[in-house]
């Protein structure tokens, strides 16, 4: 077979005093950082629809980059020809993993019969591909948000035959995921919340939504899926509302209708930030709740207020992004690029050094993570703030021997507290400094 990507070689680490743009500067595979290779730490996953299918189109102007890949588009040679550059693409760049969603891997069909038919067939060719190259899928999704039908949602529609329709993708998404080994299976709820209350009965919608996954549940365990399901928190866009706003509220949900065994979620930084935390906030309240299952691994833009999924560049983000995953054991999961290329930036390079950006970036952040965690001073500081409550009337609240009144009477006795003892964010801020930038 002939190749797409012609004159780009397998990218090589050249260190970071390279000024190869095809080279990774930091992101050296099998380079050790506590006790386990970079490989293994990170894995990197290639997103279907930004890579394979993102061609620069917004509001204001069609596209700019080519992502034909010398087929027609729309036809089951195009739905190939992707293949074949996905996996040119990701054999160069050493990325052992993607994600996909239905949608991305043929163009659907009138009847679902026959985009099933071709789902499976394309199916068999990345399972071909697979086989040769040692590459695995991440995870599958169902797309429940593009086709005019799911205007109102697919979980959350008002009508019962879109809803019926949604079941059918999931079915077929989660099949597709199984044969392919998928490590896991996501829902994001793009449109599922609301523009109006005026319209909506939520607490309806969100019931339907539970019964959805129940009995995605149902029938993905039935059919031999032992992964992880996640949900994908969002706060907004393309809904003025979304169901699952942010880590705290995905987790109080999957509680809530008893889905809490079978998911985890899947945090993807734009998002964090667009729901006003900090991408580390959602990574800790995920990892602290055992629900920290993977990453969709981009950036947003602090000017703008929506999902621009932009490649990771800031290496605090990453650092931070990293110090989470490894204070919680890693993640079963992976780093899916949910990010695209700007518009401006529409060569086969581009591609290929958006790659390399953000893979680098996230090498970084796990290397100065490693360091910070090494370094002991912040893990430390923790330990010790909470001191007072590792003996007398602090170690007895924390047992769980005290009571309202006697802590009441043990104020009184005292008079007036200490002040707490200096949170010293500025010192530690400096000794993040100093790790990450050694001149
Ligand atoms: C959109 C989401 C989407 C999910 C998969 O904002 O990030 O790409 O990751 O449906
Ligand atoms: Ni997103
Ligand atoms: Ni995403």
């Amino acid at each position: 077979m002939s190749e797409i990507f012609e004159n780009i070689p397998k990218i090589p680490y050249e260190g970071s005093a390279s000024k190869n743009p095809l080279a990774f500067k930091y992101y050296d595979a099998d380079r050790i950082v506590m006790g386990k290779p970079m490989k293994e730490h990170l894995p990197f996953a290639m997103a279907w629809w930004h890579n394979l299918g993102a061609n620069g189109v917004d509001m204001f102007g069609r596209g700019t980059a080519d992502k034909s890949f010398g087929a027609a588009e729309g036809t089951m040679e195009h739905a190939k020809a992707k293949v074949d550059a996905g996996f040119e693409f990701m054999q160069k760049l050493g990325l052992n993993y993607f994600c996909f969603h239905d949608v991305d891997l043929v163009p659907e069909a009138e009847d679902i019969k026959e985009t099933n038919r071709r789902l499976d067939e394309i199916a068999d060719y990345i399972l071909e591909k697979m086989e040769v190259t040692g590459i695995k899928c991440l995870w599958g999704t169902a797309n429940m948000f593009s086709n005019p039908r799911f205007m109102n949602g697919a979980g959350s529609t008002n009508s019962a035959d879109v809803y019926c329709f949604a079941a059918a993708q999931i079915k077929k998404a989660l099949d597709i995921t199984v044969k392919l080994g998928g490590r896991g299976y996501v829902f994001w709820g793009g449109r599922e919340g609301y523009e109006t209350l005026l319209n909506t009965d939520v607490k309806f919608e969100q019931e339907n939504i539970a019964r959805l996954m129940k009995m995605a549940v149902a029938y993905g365990r039935s059919i031999g899926f032992t992964g992880d399901f996640y949900i994908e928190p969002k706060p907004k866009e393309p809904m003025k509302h979304q169901y699952d706003f942010d880590a705290a509220t995905a987790i109080g949900f999957l509680r809530q209708y008893g889905l809490d065994k079978d998911f985890k979620l899947n945090i993807e930084a734009n998002h964090a930030t667009l729901a006003g935390h900090t991408f580390q906030h959602d990574l800790r309240i995920s990892a602290i709740n055992g629900m920290l299952g993977s990453i969709d691994a981009n950036q947003g833009d602090y000017l703008l207020g929506w999902d621009t999924d932009e490649f990771p560049f800031d290496v605090y983000e990453t650092t931070m992004c990293m110090y989470e995953v490894l204070q919680a054991g890693g993640i079963a999961g992976g780093f899916n690029f949910d990010a695209k290329t700007r518009r401006p930036s529409y060569t086969y390079e581009d591609m290929f050094e958006a790659y390399i950006l953000g893979m680098d970036s996230f090498a970084l952040g796990l290397l100065n993570a490693a360091e910070i965690i090494e370094d002991g001073r912040i893990g430390e500081f923790v330990h010790d703030r909470y001191e007072s409550f590792r003996s007398g009337i602090g170690a007895r609240i924390v047992n769980g021997e005290t009571t309202l009144e006697e802590l009441a009477a043990y104020a009184e006795k005292m008079g007036k507290p200490e002040l707490p003892g200096s949170g010293r964010q500025e010192y530690l801020e400096g000794i993040v400094n100093s790790i990450l930038f050694k001149k």
